[in-house]
């Protein structure tokens, strides 16, 4: 890896979902946000315990916060982009406000809106720190992962420990390497099935 902004390395959103995916043992559900979130989270191994959004930017975290509310004793994590989340920020102040201790949020952070077009976000233009955000809204467990081992390792904290916790990833502007199926039904039936298996 030989980009870096400040020390942070710029790491790449479908190798990340694999290790994230790869990291899960215990029937974790997972919230894959619009696009290129989703489409790596279907491309790093399609379980039922994931639940592909379709269509709505700054969902992904919302959502997961309902499913980790509903099931203290999951862990749940949401995969969402900068520019959805900047869209949804809100949200972060009801995580905290909620204190769900078994939800992590991970930011895919590229500066842009990718799949529209590469529009620079204002993560990007007003260097928005959207880590230091989620800190001020009062997620004190909020960092970001400067490379792949301490992604590990945030990861294998948000699994052991009380959240909620916010990871914040610099990646690179590759495209999505799949595509998620378009069939929200079937995705919502088979994610309530496999939210009916205890975690
Ligand atoms: C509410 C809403 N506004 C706009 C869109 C159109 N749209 C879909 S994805 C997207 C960009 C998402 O950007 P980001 O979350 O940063 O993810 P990236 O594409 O960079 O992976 C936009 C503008 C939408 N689907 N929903």
């Amino acid at each position: 890896m030989t980009e870096t902004t400040g020390n942070l390395h710029v790491m790449n959103r479908a190798a990340l979902t694999k290790r994230l995916v790869g990291a899960l043992n215990n029937r974790e559900a997972v919230i894959g946000g619009i696009g290129n979130s989703n489409w790596d989270l279907w491309g790093a191994g399609q379980r039922p315990e994931n639940f592909y959004m379709l269509g709505s930017m700054g969902l992904a975290a919302p959502i997961a916060m309902g499913v980790a509310i509903a099931q203290p004793k999951r862990r749940v994590f949401a995969l969402e982009g900068d520019g959805s989340l900047l869209m949804q920020l809100g949200c972060l102040s009801t995580i905290a406000a909620q204190a769900v201790k078994n939800l992590a949020v991970i930011v895919w952070d590229n500066g842009i809106y990718q799949i529209t077009g590469g529009q620079g976000t204002p993560a990007a233009t007003a260097r928005t720190d959207i880590v230091a955000i989620a800190r001020a809204s009062g997620i004190a467990s909020a960092a970001w992962a400067a490379d792949e081992a301490e992604f590990d390792a945030l990861v294998a904290k948000a699994l052991a420990t009380d959240g909620p916790h916010v990871i914040g990833v610099k990646i690179d502007n590759e495209p999505g390497r799949s595509q998620t199926d378009r069939d929200p039904i079937r995705f919502r039936e088979s994610f309530m099935k496999a939210m009916a298996q205890p975690a």
